[in-house]
């Protein structure tokens, strides 16, 4: 391996020359920006326990009326970049949000993608693009960059989602901006996943070569579980499903990608070595995961994060169902998605 030496080995003269012509050697620098093998990730493996971030939620409901706020959300911060950044994974920004009886969070459009995992309540909704989803626990709702979206509630107990969004890369990109509007007129029916797209395998006849670009934009739960527990009974391995657009069957997002995997009690997952970094988002269950060594104890609706290139070892106490939320999509567009063997 080459020394590239240091800056401090340079002349004076010369390190002020070049500052002051706004030039820098690139070689003292080099392996900051292209480590050996494999990257040196900033990143550290997060855990919000929802037990906690819970009351802190309420808090901010009696704190900040949601006018105020335009969204009431707690960010989930990277322990690794420390309190207030804001992002949880170097391309997945997560939070918790809050919603209560009767609140309507306004209507914006923003570039990045938003997605939302229900965590708790009954009665909330997001109308994207005129389309009204109802919001149950466990739920997958997609609000993709460029869709008009407004949330609602229309229960009378606290609605509480864990949103996930690809924000991390747009700011990045200085790509990252919204426009407001005023709420948006619902269409009268149920959602896409409730009609066109009510089974899998079928799509709409008449539509076929005119889908829209994000033809489902509602995952409800119930199918999702219904699916893991057949493919638990009757499929090889441990069951794990990924979120795809029906009419393409590529993932839901350019960006992020959403896999639902099942952990019955006591067993243990062993994935590959991944270069995605990801978040865990646990819908029900209770168990244990360490992340290149280090041990997160989760529980329900709990949330948990894992840098890139991470050694991930899961075991369920109980019975479990987690999202994974990661950014494979966009790894494979860039050409650099890998898997490596432990
Ligand atoms: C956003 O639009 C929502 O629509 C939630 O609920 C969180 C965080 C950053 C930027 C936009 C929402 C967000 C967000």
């Amino acid at each position: 391996m080459a020394d590239l030496g240091t800056l401090e080995e340079l002349p004076q003269d010369y390190r002020d020359d070049m500052t002051a012509a706004g030039v820098a050697p690139l070689w003292p620098m080099m392996r900051n920006v292209l480590p050996h093998g494999q990257p040196k990730p900033v990143t550290k493996p997060g855990h919000w326990a929802y037990d906690a971030v819970r009351p802190l939620l309420l808090r901010a409901g009696e704190l900040t009326p949601v006018e105020k706020a335009e969204r009431r959300v707690l960010v989930l911060s990277d322990p690794g970049r420390g309190p207030g950044a804001m992002c949880a994974t170097p391309s997945i920004y997560l939070g918790m949000q809050l919603l209560l009886p009767g609140e309507t969070a306004p209507a914006h459009v923003h570039t990045p993608s938003a997605t939302r995992i229900i965590v708790e309540g009954k009665g909330g909704y997001t109308v994207v693009d005129g389309e009204k989803l109802p919001m149950e626990e466990g739920d997958l709702v997609l609000t993709p960059g460029g869709d008009w979206h407004d949330h609602g509630h229309e229960g009378d107990e606290p609605v509480v989602w864990l949103d996930a969004l690809d924000l991390p890369l747009f700011v990045y990109l200085e790509g990252s901006y919204a426009i407001e509007g005023p709420l948006q007129a619902q269409r009268n029916r149920p959602d896409a996943s409730q009609v066109e797209y009510l089974s899998a395998g079928l799509v709409p006849s008449r539509l076929r070569g005119a889908p829209r670009k994000y033809p489902m934009t509602r995952f409800p739960w119930a199918r999702t579980e219904a699916a893991l527990r057949q493919m638990a009974a009757y499929g090889d391995g441990l069951p794990e499903l990924d979120y795809v657009n029906p009419e393409t069957g590529q993932d839901v997002l350019p960006t992020m990608g959403f896999t639902a995997m099942m952990i019955p009690a006591g067993a243990t997952d062993r994935p590959p070595v991944r270069s995605t970094s990801a978040a865990f988002h646990v819908v029900r269950g209770r168990g244990t995961t360490t992340v290149n060594g280090e041990k997160i104890a989760w529980g329900p609706k709990d949330t948990f994060t894992a840098p890139v290139f991470s050694e991930i070892t899961h075991q369920a106490e109980e019975e479990s169902f987690l999202v994974r939320i990661h950014d494979r999509p966009l790894q494979e567009k860039l050409g650099y998605y890998e898997e490596r063997a432990r």
